[in-house]
């Protein structure tokens, strides 16, 4: 019975069917049969049947563990084998994205400022139109109110508009702080403009705010000079003219040499004829931004006595300046999002 048990065991593939030769041959095998007989015999065979029985159920029992042993060494090696990863093999591989080389530029301007001591600021999005214009010396028929044109947020009366420009930050700036005030903000600024080579209908202005006893129109044109300078490096050509905004008086604009005709105006269409320079619109220049010494006006509205304390500010746009620093001739290619352009900039911008 011993033997023939082995041979069920032995002959077992797997640990099911090594538990159906268990019950055949251990549970309801012979020698089961062989212990319940013991009982029936007389006394004096009990002690030699009783010994012979419970060695051959010891030897089963050993090897029955044996072959479970082996059984149970055999699927665990079968479940590591399905379950292999193969860490050679090629994956689907997700495509990297990349900074968008407005927001590295942005920070690269806001670092130029933070190096030498000013502090980042920030103001909303939707604004209301007292801080955008009114506060800004931009009365209600103040033709500069159309020299930018503005998108209303609903109801058109509610007096409520998409800033046109971060200049509301200094004032939101200059109504919570008392001065020496030396900050710098940047954000998302909307117009009605039309996208072409160098207009986009939403684009991002920086804005730097000065207020402190006696600053001049030099302390404004080393600033700009600085910040040129970081952002452009020592060989840029820029120039400043005489302009106007409301709120800084006397005002000048900033520009830079336009980078697709050098200041030509002109350039060489694909036929070979001599055209306008349609980078530039034909000026050689191009505008960057616009600054000018605080409108005593504006500092009044903002509780700042003007007798006391003088101010300059400067804004400009962030699209031109990518344009100046990498030659970005349409700015179409910076707004479009394409990853493959944002890519070209790796994170050095
Ligand atoms: C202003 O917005 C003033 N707030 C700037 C300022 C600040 C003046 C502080 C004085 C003191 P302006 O409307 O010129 O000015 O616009 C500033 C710059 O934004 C422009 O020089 C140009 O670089 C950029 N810009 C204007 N319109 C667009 C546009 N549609 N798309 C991309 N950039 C634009």
């Amino acid at each position: 019975a011993v033997d023939a048990a082995r041979a069920a065991f032995a002959a077992a593939r797997d640990l099911d069917e090594l538990k159906a030769a268990r019950l055949a041959h251990v549970d309801r095998g012979a020698v089961a049969g062989a212990r319940r007989e013991i009982a029936a015999l007389p006394p004096s065979a009990k002690a030699e049947a009783g010994k012979r029985v419970g060695a051959a159920q010891a030897e089963l029992g050993r090897a029955l563990a044996a072959r479970t042993a082996e059984l149970e060494a055999e699927r665990d090696e079968r479940i590591l084998l399905e379950e292999t990863v193969d860490v050679t093999r090629p994956t689907g591989r997700r495509p990297l994205g990349a900074r968008h080389p407005l927001e590295l530029t942005t920070q690269r301007l806001q670092d130029a400022f933070v190096g030498t001591g000013w502090e980042v600021v920030e103001g909303p999005e939707v604004e209301s139109e007292w801080m955008n214009f009114d506060a800004l010396n931009i009365g209600p028929d103040h033709p500069a109110r159309q020299m930018q044109d503005t998108f209303f947020v609903d109801p058109p009366d509610g007096g409520i508009v998409l800033r046109t420009q971060t200049s509301p930050i200094q004032i939101r700036t200059m109504l919570t702080r008392t001065p020496p005030i030396y900050v710098v903000g940047t954000g998302k600024v909307f117009r009605t403009d039309e996208l072409d080579a160098t207009h986009t209908p939403v684009f991002h202005q920086i804005e730097a705010l000065a207020v402190d006893k006696g600053l001049t129109m030099a302390h404004l044109r080393g600033a700009i000079d600085h910040f040129v300078r970081v952002m452009f490096g020592a060989g840029t050509r820029t120039r400043v003219r005489a302009s106007y905004f409301p709120f800084t008086e006397p005002s000048m604009e900033t520009d830079f040499q336009c980078f697709a005709c050098h200041g030509e105006g002109r350039v060489t269409d694909a036929k070979g004829a001599t055209v306008a320079c349609p980078t530039c619109g034909g000026s050689g220049w191009i505008e960057l931004g616009g600054s000018g010494m605080v409108n005593r006006k504006v500092l009044r509205a903002c509780g700042i006595d003007p007798d006391v304390y003088t101010g300059f500010a400067f804004g400009l746009g962030i699209e031109r300046a990518l344009q100046l620093r990498h030659g970005v001739t349409d700015m179409r290619d910076i707004v479009e999002g394409d990853v493959r352009f944002s890519q070209q900039f790796g994170l050095e911008v």
